[in-house]
């Protein structure tokens, strides 16, 4: 524990220490007929090689509304989630996703417990008694991560040169877009782009709740 602990510092004051060499990744995100495209997760994984350091945040997916919010969360693996319910219904959260299968019955309030998230890939929440409520977690190895705002933009700080493989991914796209490499010079910003062809928005989804 103690030696883990000492790691975690080091590893930030590492991480703190080559800050000012650091180079800002820009990544402009747009659906195919280049309309700006929000909560992409876009993620930098470090060359093979490379350190990839464990900054392990805690991350808090609402219930409001009888929706989940953020609709979209990207974390590292190993990180937790914790699920409070601010409605004054109760919900029912689950995933059958393979990355993280899960089954929180019934609460209000934050009776939940914390799920963690420990293997890489997409996880997807419903709840069992609200069919319209659903959120999707991103779960990857990679500390170095964004989600574009309401441009279409994610920035991406990196600690200092080294190369990158760039990876886009949303909700609804169709397929997988490419990965990028990006070779990060100093404290250059980079810059790149995807255009992620979108399936078209199910009826469903039109309806407003
Ligand atoms: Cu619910």
């Amino acid at each position: 524990m103690k030696t883990a602990l000492r790691m975690m510092t080091l590893a930030a004051m590492a991480f703190i220490g080559t800050t000012a060499g650091a180079g800002t990744l820009s990544v402009q995100v747009s659906d195919s007929s280049g309309k700006p495209l929000a909560d992409v997760v876009v993620v930098a994984d470090p060359d093979a090689g490379a350190p990839v350091p464990k900054y392990l945040k805690p991350a808090e997916i609402e219930q409001r509304g009888q929706k989940f919010l953020p609709l979209v969360s990207v974390i590292q693996t190993g990180s937790r989630i914790s699920f409070p319910n601010n409605d004054r219904v109760k919900h029912h959260i689950y995933s059958f996703s393979p990355a993280k299968k899960f089954d929180q019955k019934l609460y209000s309030g934050v009776a939940a417990a914390p799920q963690v998230f420990d293997k890489a890939g997409i996880v997807v929440l419903g709840c069992n008694i609200h069919d319209s409520m659903i959120a999707y977690v991103k779960v990857v190895d990679s500390p170095y991560f964004a989600k574009t705002d309401a441009a279409g933009v994610a920035r991406i700080e990196l600690p200092g040169a080294g190369k990158y493989a760039v990876s886009a991914w949303h909700y609804n796209m169709i397929g997988m877009a490419g990965v990028q490499p990006v070779e990060i010079k100093g404290d250059a910003p980079a810059a790149l782009s995807f255009k992620l062809a979108q399936k078209p928005v199910a009826a469903d989804a039109a309806v407003v709740y």
